[in-house]
């Protein structure tokens, strides 16, 4: 049998990011598009004059593809060699149009970040409503595996968040413009003002960090205040915090922002910290956070819509063991003098498919059960 569980019965159960990690869902990069521009998404304009995608939208490069999957299948074999079960995405053919009845798009995306669809919570997987439309479906490369962990584990909760309609009611026209200066994009951050509005709950899974009873939730471009009052009604055992990081002039998943890696401490980005008055609790309960290394590069490989701060998106396999990008060196040394052992996974290539180690994966099984964290709020 290639996957087997480790827990008869007991497939899916995560309720934080550090306890030890016994399997996992590792994206894939078959097939993936640069998507389209539409109202949350303008990528196609952001693409540099060099490159051969230059004012287009459609199938990545294949060798681009070839050289993420070879990255990914590596990243795969690393987990699995050190006895954690890999699940991997099933692709579909991103490149075609899809729509609903209040939309079309020319393209799909992929199904590289599982991370930003899946949230896993204690026995419940919960699939996110997405906030661009080229995203929509991108639940089907997961049902799949969804379906028969829900065949293999009785006690799995499936969950699915509302559809949104993203209609253009959902976003604020205008908003991503070249033509808008850093400076008004710097006040719209300040104001809580993004792309999405609240029209509807809409949420990325990637914005949310869990960390046991208490989960963190980055009202951002890609998660709106409404989805967040929507994740507090729907885990109501749970305390939903929205924070926000308004150094961030494009805030669009917590992963390279505001990083636990075990109780009581955080990896924090220098250039995207948390307001004084939301670092409250973190101080009451004693959590320390430290402010991550430097990158160790100033540019992003070739078509890639994340920051240099990918560096800082590892994989914690345990309290004592993380897994870091294998050139981002800096941040190997930190994590070494936080007393973790490093285990560096080469994976440049894969950060233009949407992002670093922890988007590339999402959690089915951690050790642990639910802990309060932060008995003092
Ligand atoms: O800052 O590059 C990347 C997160 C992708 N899921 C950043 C955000």
């Amino acid at each position: 049998m290639e996957e087997q569980s480790v827990h008869e019965n007991v497939v899916v159960s995560s309720w934080n990011e550090w306890d030890p990690l016994k399997h996992v869902i590792v994206g894939r990069a078959d097939l993936c598009c640069i998507p389209a521009s539409e109202p949350a998404c303008d990528f196609v304009n952001e693409i540099p004059p060099d490159s051969e995608m230059r004012g287009m939208y459609g199938p990545r490069p294949l060798k681009s593809v070839e050289a993420a999957n070879a990255q990914l299948d590596d990243f795969a074999r690393i987990l699995k060699d050190r006895g954690i079960t890999v699940s991997r995405a099933t692709p579909i053919h991103w490149n075609r149009a899809t729509g609903t009845p209040d939309w079309s798009a020319e393209t799909m995306t992929g199904c590289m970040p599982p991370r930003d669809v899946l949230l896993t919570v204690g026995r419940e997987i919960l699939e996110a409503t997405m906030s661009n439309r080229s995203r929509w479906f991108e639940y089907l490369a997961y049902r799949p595996l969804l379906n028969r962990f829900f065949e293999e584990d009785p006690g799995f909760k499936w969950e699915a968040a509302p559809k949104p309609r993203l209609t253009d009611a959902s976003f604020r026209r205008g908003y991503l413009s070249a033509e808008v200066t850093d400076e008004q994009r710097r006040q719209w951050v300040n104001d809580k003002v993004f792309v999405t509005t609240e029209e509807e709950p809409l949420f990325d899974a990637a914005d949310v960090s869990r960390m046991g009873k208490d989960l963190f939730v980055q009202h951002s471009f890609t998660t709106n205040l409404k989805a967040i009052d929507w994740l507090r009604r729907h885990l109501p055992e749970h305390r939903v915090h929205a924070v926000n990081f308004p150094g961030d002039l494009h805030p669009i998943h917590i992963d390279a922002t505001f990083a636990p890696l075990r109780p009581g401490l955080i990896l924090s980005n220098p250039a995207r910290q948390l307001p004084d008055e939301q670092k409250a609790i973190f101080e009451k309960n004693d959590w320390e956070i430290v402010l991550a290394a430097q990158p160790a590069h100033d540019t992003r490989p070739p078509l890639c819509e994340g920051s240099v701060w990918l560096s800082m998106n590892s994989l914690v396999l345990d309290t004592k063991t993380v897994c870091v990008e294998a050139s981002e060196v800096y941040q190997q040394e930190q994590f070494e003098r936080l007393g973790f052992e490093v285990i560096p996974v080469p994976f440049r290539d894969v950060y233009s498919f949407g992002g670093g180690l922890h988007c590339a994966t999402a959690d089915v099984y951690r050790e642990g059960t639910c802990e309060d964290y932060f008995p003092r709020q």
